[in-house]
């Protein structure tokens, strides 16, 4: 059974709609849940009024749930858009095209004169309905033992100290327990204040700040995805979800860059312990070897550019005109780093059930979770253990 996401809507529309398919019947849905994880996504220093002031997102389940648990069928869920009540009814065009946005591919792409089109669909707000889909999919990853987590690691300049390879599943869950009452979702304190007046001083300079998050996945069991196809590979499968959220340009499973300065044995997770219970000495793989997960934590960091929209003048040409022309600034963030890693964590929950689903799954949930057992106290045949 495969998993399927469908998104609709525009940022300024009506509503966001969704519809995931091929969740197995009998995982608890918790509307409260859901609604928790899209307030996560609102939150973070640094965001603009539309995210703080204007919507509070809400996600209506439609179908797909009888009482309290999914039957197998499409959910349905929708998201109103609050902001769409104030707009203008004869919204002025966009004609000069924004660098770093959608703007001039899209309208090249699509025909379209009036760049605003394109910037609906492509804006961010498109992620609200991803983190609810995936907030309906966490109750079934939570089943087999798999959590999920995520903490700011650097926004513009201001950088917490991280060691990517050496990360636990305790010492990750308690980063994240401590970046979630934290402003811009870094668990280090003196981090996160050089972080919140990086951010004042970039709303003063007429700027946006890009950084940096780890998200991660603790539990996952050994054998997602596969080595037996370029496409089935874990890893790939990852760095595509993680990337395909707005403004990321950068994805890096465990410490990937710094694997690249080391020698082989120094980049290696050594096997310890015996048969029964192996050990790995370092986690430096980030939880996948080949193109599959390992039984480590998955660990992933991914980096965001600096939004696009700046108050401060950018060049670009009017294409009504052919003049050269300073696009009108458009609201927008000032940093959405924190919100990115709560997205973040929706996608890789989302490539988790489906690699989960792809293994043992999945129709009803109680025969996922049988078939997971038996898997688990069989690993290798012929293997003492
Ligand atoms: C976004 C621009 C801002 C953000 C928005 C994403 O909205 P607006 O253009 O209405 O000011 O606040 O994000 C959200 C509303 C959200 O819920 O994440 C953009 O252009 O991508």
């Amino acid at each position: 059974m495969s998993l399927r996401l469908l998104t609709a809507g525009e940022s300024h529309g009506p509503e966001l709609a969704v519809i995931v398919e091929g969740v197995p019947a009998g995982v608890e849905v918790d509307s409260d849940e859901i609604d928790g994880q899209l307030e996560r996504r609102r939150g973070g220093y640094g965001r603009g009024v539309r995210s703080t002031k204007i919507e509070h997102d809400h996600a209506e389940i439609v179908s797909g749930v009888s009482g309290s648990r999914t039957t197998g069928a499409p959910l349905a869920l929708r998201i109103v858009n609050r902001d769409f009540a104030n707009q203008p009814s004869a919204p002025v065009p966009l004609t000069t095209p924004r660098p770093g946005h959608a703007d001039l591919a899209g309208a090249t792409k699509h025909g379209h004169s009036d760049f605003r089109v394109v910037r609906e669909r492509a804006s961010a707000r498109e992620t609200a309905a991803r983190v609810a889909a995936a907030a309906v999919i966490r109750p079934f990853l939570k089943e087999f033992g798999i959590s999920l987590g995520s903490f700011v690691v650097a926004i513009g300049a201001a950088e917490m100290p991280i060691d990517l390879g050496r990360f636990t599943a305790e010492s990750l869950r308690e980063l994240a327990a401590a970046a979630e009452a934290d402003p811009v979702r870094c668990p280090d304190p003196a981090a996160s204040d050089r972080m919140v007046a990086a951010i004042d001083r970039a709303r003063d300079d007429r700027q946006t700040l890009g950084g940096t998050f780890v998200v991660f996945a603790p539990g996952v069991p050994i054998g997602l995805g596969s080595y037996t196809h370029w496409d089935l590979r874990l890893d790939g499968r990852l760095a595509q979800a993680i990337c395909s959220i707005p403004a990321i340009k950068g994805v890096e499973i465990g410490p990937g860059f710094e694997l690249a300065t080391r020698t082989g044995t120094e980049g290696q997770d050594a096997i310890l312990g015996s048969p029964d219970k192996l050990v790995r000495g370092s986690n430096f793989a980030g939880g996948v070897e080949g193109g599959m997960s390992n039984g480590q934590p998955i660990v992933i960091r991914a980096a965001m550019k600096p939004l696009s929209s700046t108050r401060a003048p950018a060049q670009s040409v009017d294409l009504r005109t052919g003049l050269a022309a300073d696009p009108p600034y458009i609201r927008s963030d000032i940093c959405a780093v924190p919100a990115a890693a709560v997205v973040g964590e929706a996608m890789l929950a989302w490539v988790l059930a489906q690699s989960l689903l792809e293994r043992f799954g999945g129709d009803r949930l109680d025969l996922d979770l049988a078939g997971f057992r038996e898997a688990s106290a069989n690993p290798i045949p012929g293997v003492r253990g």
